[in-house]
């Protein structure tokens, strides 16, 4: 049962985890959050306030380069949603999702599950989410088991406890290591009309079983949010909502630091978004200070473009670090514009984590205001709550006020469109299944909600039965997919070639589905542009194109596009040269070296050649020349003849001469370089000068084929060039 540990240079094996899944029982169990440092944390050359334990491995963010490769974690649980509808899939992505600092990892299961009134077993791949069964959540679980390991911090697995069969997920969840759940029984009733007396019932049971296996609670309230005309209207019954579920929850026995909210900022710009999700933040962290919060990006705002999501999200995340969430979940896109894609996810964990990092500390510094507008407006919010709640209960309570249409109404409280969701109280899925417990009822479980009649003498409830699941894991009956023609294992065997065969083929939503995403602008109006594109990506040669996000960047100028469009192109790995990989010097040798010798460098363009920016770019120090590294170069202009270059060599003291070439027809360039290797030699300088060549046709191969000692192409910065002039000077024993 033991499995052996990830290597991170190698993949996934996704067969590996299959294997004796039946077997398979997680090790850990509840929810976990991240470790503080005491007394803050040093990493590198700064001191953070806030952050936690560094992971073992992670990949930090892109300018980390900057900083000696630092990586920071923040304190607040990272989320991300992973849920491309085949979890052999979706396990890779968990894995590059831990590795930049999730650990919160969420299952959007199939749509609707809350309408299924039994666990599913063995059910093939979904849609728009991944089907809740044991076999996925375990297969996941294992994974994530594995993945917390090699980045060194453990992962919170989620998925939800709503609906019909609520108290069966909780039972599976609790049996097999799921660490947060969604439940919220008004979700069910609000938005997927299943009986609101039957819902709480099940609510209190789910609720028990997850706080017997310390599972994390978040609520639905956000969902109004989401669902309401406008979503700022709603703010006073979202804090309903939350003090509803709060308050049942701690009434069946959930210990508080167990439960959640779900916070949704109400507002997004072009809005004034901080004058209404300011105040909802601080209004919900005044009333229900004991619980914790997790705040989301609303998915009612996101749109196809990527960038505006992730704008929008570090505003969010500003006002999450503003208040206090301890849970920051991210949402991408993609829910916007149907991509499933890992590296959307990958994003949005990195909004997260780079906005939360650059605002460590940031309540040291700045401190919400209540003395103005803001208090006043708190107020406001809180007072229209309890006159909902008071009015509520004159109403006759909670189930009086759903049957008349309080909850998610678009009106600001107290004013009323009569545009809410209303319920029957005798309607909806599951009404009249409720049945009384008898006075002897007696159930043989341990983790049960309310009146269980157990046998003088027996101390556990489940001792009669010799033990239940949650007891002896071993009582667990694992079923494995039903429909033979469409199980993972099917669908592994047609990816086998992709992911272990050596054939490279991209990919987005699934291994070897050959997805693409193409950018592209077309001077046309937004109309015309999204049928040009189609046809252009046809041409392409791409299969089933859609474009997925179109934005005028002007009405009659042009629109720039993204589509998506399957290849049915794969590369087998073994025909690819892979250049070996220059190790460069660190950047301090780099320095050290130049300034032992000296280093001087006579450089001009040559032959008819005018175009100096790429070499100029090369020697200042503006852009990382390398002048930078404080070598000392001397200029000679442009189309030099070679003679001129070499003389200047040989007067200066020079320890190379680096010269560039942009023409390249009838191989001038070449022919520069074969001169001027040529001419050192008849000076009898060759073996005193490096010579180096750059421009966009050259490469280290050309280069050294037509006598130099190294050459340089596009992307070329400064410390490339030096560090092969001092590589080169210590080969030569200088
Ligand atoms: C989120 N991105 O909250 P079905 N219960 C609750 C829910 O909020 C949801 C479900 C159940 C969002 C995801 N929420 C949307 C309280 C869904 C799902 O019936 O199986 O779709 O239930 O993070």
């Amino acid at each position: 049962m033991t499995m052996r540990e990830l290597d991170p240079k190698v993949k996934i094996d996704i067969e590996e985890i299959l294997q004796d899944l039946e077997h398979y029982r997680p090790p850990r169990k509840g929810w976990t959050w991240r470790e503080p440092v005491p007394g803050g944390y040093k990493v590198g050359k700064f001191h953070y306030k806030t952050m936690t334990k560094p992971l073992a491995r992670s990949v930090p963010l892109p300018a980390a380069k900057y900083f000696d490769s630092i990586d920071p974690q923040p304190q607040p649980v990272i989320t991300t949603e992973i849920a491309s509808g085949r979890f052999e899939d979706d396990i890779r992505r968990m894995r590059m999702a831990a590795w930049h600092g999730a650990d919160h990892i969420m299952v959007i299961r199939t749509t609707g599950q809350s309408h299924i009134d039994g666990l599913l077993e063995g059910t093939p791949e979904g849609v728009g989410g991944v089907p809740i069964t044991r076999k996925q959540i375990r297969a996941s679980r294992k994974a994530c088991d594995l993945i917390e390991k090699e980045v060194g911090r453990p992962i919170n697995f989620h998925s939800y406890v709503s609906g019909v069969a609520g108290p069966e997920v909780a039972v599976l969840f609790a049996e097999e290591g799921i660490n947060g759940a969604h439940q919220d029984p008004q979700y069910n009733v609000l938005y997927r009309n299943v009986n609101m007396y039957r819902s709480f019932v099940d609510a209190a049971e789910a609720k028990k079983v997850m706080a017997g296996a310390r599972i994390f609670q978040i609520d639905g309230a956000h969902n109004a949010n989401a669902t309401a005309k406008e979503g700022w209207s709603v703010m006073p019954e979202l804090l309903v909502q939350h003090g509803i579920n709060s308050a049942f929850s701690v009434a069946v026995g959930m210990p508080k630091d167990l439960i959640g909210l779900s916070t949704v900022p109400p507002c997004a710009p072009p809005a004034p978004k901080i004058w209404y999700d300011l105040p909802y933040a601080v209004a919900l962290r005044d009333f229900f200070s004991e619980y914790k919060m997790r705040a989301q990006q609303n998915t009612r705002y996101i749109e196809a473009d990527i960038e505006e999501a992730t704008r929008t999200h570090v505003i969010d995340t500003l006002i999450s670090a503003l208040t206090r969430a301890d849970i920051q979940s991210t949402i991408t896109p993609d829910e916007g514009r149907n991509v499933p894609w890992h590296y959307n996810n990958i994003r949005g964990i990195e909004t997260a984590k780079q906005t939360l990092v650059a605002l460590d500390g940031i309540q040291e510094l700045v401190k919400i205001d209540r003395s103005g507008p803001l208090g006043e407006m708190v107020r406001d919010l809180k007072e229209r709550a309890i006159c909902f709640l008071e009015e509520m209960l004159e109403t006759g309570g909670y189930f009086a006020a759903v049957e008349k249409g309080f909850f998610v109404d678009s009106g600001r409280y107290p004013e009323r469109n009569g545009d809410g969701i209303a319920r029957d109280g005798k309607g909806g899925v599951g009404a009249g299944t409720i049945v009384p417990r008898d006075p002897d009822y007696m159930a043989p479980v341990c983790s049960h909600f309310g009146h269980n009649h157990l046998p003088t003498g027996v101390q556990k409830a489940c001792d009669p039965i010799d033990g239940c699941t949650l007891c002896k894991p071993e009582k667990i009956v694992y079923i494995d997919e039903l429909d033979p023609s469409d199980t993972c294992h099917v669908r592994l065997e047609k990816t086998w070639p992709y992911r272990k065969g050596g054939l490279i083929k991209p990919e987005a939503e699934w291994a070897g589905d050959g997805t693409m995403l193409l950018q592209f602008f077309l001077p046309e109006e937004i109309d015309v542009a999204r049928v040009a594109a189609l046809e252009i990506a046809k041409k392409m040669g791409l299969s089933d194109p859609e474009v997925i996000n179109a934005q005028v960047m002007h009405p009659a100028e042009g629109t720039f596009l993204e589509v998506k469009g399957k290849v049915d192109i794969a590369i087998d790995k073994k025909t690819l040269k892979i250049p070996p990989k220059e190790v460069m010097l660190p950047e301090e040798e780099l320095r050290a070296a130049v300034k032992q010798w000296g280093l001087k460098v006579v450089a001009a363009t040559v032959g008819e050649d005018e175009h100096s920016v790429g070499l100029r770019e090369i020697l200042d120090i503006k852009h990382g020349g390398i002048e930078k590294y404080g070598v000392k170069y001397h200029y000679l202009g442009t189309s030099v003849p070679v003679g001129k270059l070499v003389d200047a060599a040989i007067e200066t003291g020079a320890h190379a001469i680096l010269i560039s070439t942009i023409i390249s027809h009838n191989d001038v360039h070449k022919a520069m370089m074969r001169k001027l290797d040529e001419l050192c030699r008849e000076k009898g300088i060759r073996d005193k000068v490096v010579l180096i060549s750059g421009g966009t046709q050259v490469t280290r191969e050309i280069a050294r084929e037509n006598g130099m000692d190294d050459g340089f192409g596009r992307g070329t910065k400064g410390i490339h060039v030096v560090d092969a002039l001092v590589k080169i000077m210590r080969k030569r024993g200088l």
